[in-house]
């Protein structure tokens, strides 16, 4: 039976509009592997909307997402609109509003990618990320006092709760569970913030007796991005706050080759409001409009999405589309070293998908 979804899709600043073309190429080419059927519904918010109506989205932008079945994004940002004002003004709340608790960001050293670091064999280096995505630094919490005075306060608090620790650090146990290695490591600073983080690490404890086949280990942030250049290998399921797993992530994506390939979702596990598929990377205004962003990222997320809405043909199909484009030396962006634009990469892959779904283009 043909299954249809409706997506909201904001392709947002920059080169967002570019990437997310080619993501929503790939999954029309592989659509018809799970006999899938899409409707894109786009938005037009950002910062061109912010400019005419000083604010990045309408009022009620949360309530008109809420219908979708998932939600596609290119990027936020603009170098004239202060990146406070276009995260907390769209992204953030989409997370928050739709519990979208689950960061999960994959790195991979795909076959046909060149690590910056030395001797890294092709599928050496293969984690997954959980970014807890609702708290913790990025709570929004504070305040100023005193502004545009000389003796002006700022406050911001993270915040730890036991309820938010828990569902992100037993969402990557279970995803340990599932991998052969069976490792999982989780990263915090609970030496120097001796509240949230030491409530974070006596949770991970807590749900770790639950897993006794897991190994695991609990690094401090410093030691951890040493680790993550010293022997990037040796992670499998990696689980940290809201801001450790967004720079950890940066630090990830360029050890297995670039931003460009750099996939992320933002999960409701319960299911219950659409969850979201962006690239990890921005809006990268010093290339916008040169037709030479790397469109995988976005194309990879849009797999991520196929998979959540348990497309699992037409995700696989995706995923393996990239990997063979690359592994055979395929087109690809300068980023990688190659001189294809954002559009032929993405012609190429949606004929590599078109292959496998015995359509011709
Ligand atoms: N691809 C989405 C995007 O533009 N992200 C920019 C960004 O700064 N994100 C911060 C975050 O993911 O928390």
């Amino acid at each position: 039976m043909a299954r249809s979804f409706d997506i909201a899709v904001i392709e947002g600043d920059g080169i967002g509009p570019e990437v997310t073309r080619e993501a929503i190429r790939a999954v029309e080419a592989a659509a018809g592997l799970d006999a899938a059927s899409f409707q894109w519904s786009s938005y037009p918010w950002g910062t061109d909307f912010y400019f005419s109506h000083g604010r990045m989205a309408p009022e009620d932008y949360l309530d008109t997402l809420a219908g979708h079945d998932a939600i596609l994004l290119g990027a936020v940002g603009h170098p004239d609109v202060q990146d406070h004002i276009t995260l907390n003004g769209l992204l953030l709340p989409i997370r928050r509003r739709f519990d979208q608790c689950v960061c999960l960001r994959p790195s991979y050293l795909f076959p046909g990618v060149e690590s910056p670091l030395r001797d890294k064999a092709p599928g050496s280096i293969d984690m997954q990320i959980f970014r807890e995505n609702t708290e913790g630094e990025y709570a929004n919490v504070g305040g100023r006092l005193y502004a545009e005075r000389t003796h002006d306060v700022a406050v911001q608090t993270s915040i730890f709760t036991r309820h938010g620790c828990r569902r992100i650090i037993q969402a990557a146990f279970e995803k340990a569970a599932t991998r052969p290695r069976k490792r999982i490591a989780s990263i915090t600073k609970s030496n120097a913030q001796g509240y949230g983080m030491v409530l974070w690490d006596e949770v991970f404890d807590e749900v770790a007796a639950g897993f006794p086949e897991i190994d695991t280990e609990s690094l401090l942030i410093d030691r951890a991005v040493m680790e993550f250049v010293r022997r990037p290998e040796s992670f499998d399921v990696v689980v940290a706050s809201n801001l450790f797993g967004d720079i950890l992530t940066d630090l990830a994506a360029i050890v297995v080759g670039s931003m460009g390939l750099a996939a992320s979702a933002n999960i409701d596990p319960t299911r219950t409001g659409p969850s979201m598929f962006e690239p990890v990377h921005g809006s990268a205004p010093d290339i916008t409009g040169q037709g030479i962003a790397n469109p995988l990222a976005a194309i990879l997320s849009a797999a991520m999405m196929l998979d959540h809405l348990q497309l699992h043909a037409a995700a696989a199909a995706i995923e393996h589309a990239v990997k063979s484009l690359l592994a055979e030396g395929g087109p690809r962006t300068p980023d990688l070293g190659g001189e294809a634009t954002t559009e032929q990469t993405g012609e190429a892959i949606a004929a590599r998908i078109a292959i496998a779904a015995g359509v011709s283009t």
